[in-house]
């Protein structure tokens, strides 16, 4: 295994490297905490290169996995992955891994016109302005804890952001920003029915942050944000003094877990590690809505924020809000397993995933005693996913392997033990999140699993010093032969989550529905196309098709403010037109049946060819109109 790690700094070298010298955070774990987990001997010998019987060399040979998507057919899943901070969502095909589509999301993208026509410039500038985000958590909407195909809810780390994409068109149709939330990190919904949709904040600030307790790290706190599906509204807050990282769901609509790394509420590396134990914090949906109902907040930026800190009166009774379970030092990941049963917390800086018993949190008084489960699985886990078989596969960032281990053995196993571990699989290389077919459901189906890398190294092609990620796709159906990998897949920076879900769970359309968009469609009537003047102001209505735009000129005068507004006529599918205006920085794209707008100053005179991008037939190129800017005297 050490051999496969071996590399220089430009990921070609076969110079064996020691584990320790690779990764920073691997000489961060504290010795003591693989003795406390009883796990040194393990940890020891995977660090050798040697995982002993769990090795996936001493697995039977996995049969012959056909991944191949042949010309001409479809994949059966869609995996939504986040493109972290590109902005995005990457829509792929699974098997085949081919990249089928992006969906801009915090970014402006002038392929898709997203940013560009009137409606989604807005929507951006209406959500803080910024021209980036930092996607990690995609998920999307159930029903009975099953896929229903109708949205995915993604976070933006970089500015407290949550958004809404509609599944039908696969396109961002809402933004929401967070005002007391900083570094909006997890993201999912209730389930299950997708009641509520939770973003998690990372980044502890004071609340609000307006400039007050700037060197009072102590005032500091973070939130957990729920909003309303379909509206897409901000709710309520809860308050926690710690920062919280991941979140999942459980299943039944009553709790919802996230990790926290820094019950220190510390802000500095030093003080953020220096507890031996950290958190899973538990929120308990239905407790903080009474209480939200009682009118038992504070409302802080138009949002009501109730008090869910440890010592909050609202936490000492017999029916607290939340609840703060202790787990080794700064746990990362948590995820619910299919039936409901337990969530998963995995130990980043501990060797070991903590599982709770979710029932167990309305029983006991310590709700430490709800920790049913401690498996020691190897170095620096992050994430796990599951088959629906009751097994479990977590990723170890610093051992640089998938493990797959058994959920009821680890509960009845000692805390701490290594045995309920079934098979260690190498992968290329530190690895993140890890997602199997419908993981998130109450139904996974099984069969792949893909293991997000964060260094793909001498996989590729070099390409200069910006590598490309690795999203290895593994074959997980056949628990006799194992754990197969099936294929490598270069990323760009840098997906983190994904969720893939069966293909027949979706029911995009392939055109619009004009009574989808909120601008009136624009026929082919001579009164329905128009240029009209008003002051200053240029008004222009036209429609566009193979191979024309209504209007072979437009005339405006330097210094209107101009509305060019577009409908695509077409009814063929694919058939896509757009309006693109050089030197005005303009790409409005226009599939079969939408209408967009877009509207810009016109404050360089001259001759602007309005010219189509999408290369829609043969006469395309001849596809123009002339925008004629009449100088000012
Ligand atoms: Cu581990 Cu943002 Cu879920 Cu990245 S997070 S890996
Ligand atoms: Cu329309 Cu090219
Ligand atoms: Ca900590």
């Amino acid at each position: 295994m050490t051999d496969t790690h071996a590399s220089d700094t430009n990921g070609r070298s076969t110079e064996t490297t020691a584990v320790d010298d690779r990764d920073p955070l691997f000489a961060r774990i504290p010795r003591r905490d693989f003795m406390k987990a009883g796990a040194a001997a393990g940890a020891m010998s995977s660090l050798a290169g040697c995982t002993g019987l769990l090795d996936s060399d001493d697995m039977p040979a996995a049969a012959d996995v056909d991944a191949s998507v042949p010309p001409g057919e479809l994949d059966d899943y869609y995996a939504f992955l986040s493109g972290g901070h590109s902005g995005d969502i990457r829509v792929y095909g699974v098997p085949s891994m081919r990249q089928i589509m992006r969906i801009p999301v915090f970014n402006v993208e002038s392929a898709r016109g997203y940013g560009f026509d009137d409606e989604t410039h807005d929507m951006l500038q209406d959500a803080g302005g910024y021209t980036w985000g930092d996607t990690h958590h995609p998920r999307v909407s159930q029903t009975d804890n099953e896929y229903d195909g109708e949205w995915l809810f993604v976070n933006d780390k970089a500015n407290g952001r949550m958004a809404r994409v509609d599944l039908e068109y696969f396109e961002t149709d809402a933004i929401i920003d967070l005002p007391n939330q900083q570094g909006t990190h997890g993201a999912c919904a209730l389930m299950p029915d997708t009641r509520l949709i939770f973003g998690v904040g990372e980044l502890r600030v004071p609340i609000p942050n307006d400039g007050r307790d700037l060197e009072d790290p102590s005032e500091y706190g973070s939130t957990l944000s729920a909003m309303s599906a379909d509206p897409f509204d901000h709710e309520w807050d809860v308050r926690v003094d710690c920062n919280l990282d991941n979140g999942d769901s459980g299943k039944n609509g009553e709790w919802f877990f996230t990790t926290s790394y820094n019950s220190e509420e510390g802000v500095t590396e030093a003080e953020m590690t220096a507890a031996d134990t950290d958190y899973v914090v538990a929120f308990n949906i239905p407790r903080i809505e009474a209480a939200v109902d009682a009118g038992e907040y504070e409302t802080i930026n138009g949002v009501p924020v109730v008090d869910g800190t440890e010592d909050s009166p609202l936490n000492t009774g017999s029916e607290p809000l939340v609840r703060y379970i202790d787990v080794p030092t700064n746990p990362h990941g948590v995820s619910v397993t299919p039936d409901g049963q337990y969530a998963i917390a995995s130990g980043k800086l501990d060797p070991t995933c903590t599982i709770i018993e979710i029932d167990q949190l309305t029983e006991v008084d310590d709700p430490n005693d709800a920790i049913v489960g401690r498996v020691n699985v190897g170095n620096g886990p992050l994430h796990t996913a599951y088959d629906g078989r009751g097994h479990a596969y977590t990723t170890l960032f610093v051992d640089s392997e998938v493990v797959k281990w058994d959920i009821d053995a680890a509960v009845e196993a000692e805390m701490g033990s290594a045995d309920p571990v079934i098979q260690k699989h190498e992968v290329h290389y530190s690895p993140g999140h890890l997602i199997a077919a419908e993981s998130y459901t109450g139904d996974p189906q099984g069969d792949w699993l893909i293991v997000l890398n964060k260094l793909s190294k001498d996989r590729f092609l070099p390409v200069g010093p910006v590598f490309p990620e690795n999203d290895q796709l593994f074959y997980i159906g056949d628990d006799d032969a194992g754990m197969e990998l099936v294929k490598d897949t270069p990323a760009y920076p840098e997906p983190h989550d994904a969720s893939i879900v069966r293909a027949d769970r979706l029911d995009p359309a392939s055109v619009y529905d004009p009574d989808d968009l909120t601008l009136d469609f624009i026929s082919t009537d001579d009164e329905d196309n128009f240029i009209e003047r008003d002051g200053d102001r240029v008004h222009v209505e036209m429609h566009s098709q193979r191979n024309y735009f209504s209007f072979e000129d437009i005339a405006v005068q330097e210094g209107d403010a101009v509305t060019i507004r577009t409908t695509n006529i077409e009814q063929t599918e694919d058939m896509l037109h757009s309006v693109a205006i050089p030197e005005y920085d303009i790409n409005v794209k226009i599939a079969p049946q939408e209408t967009r707008e877009v509207t810009f100053t016109a404050d360089k005179p001259g001759v602007y060819w309005i010219y189509c991008a999408f290369f829609c037939s043969a006469l395309h190129l001849e596809m123009r109109s002339r925008l004629l800017v009449e100088p000012a005297d």
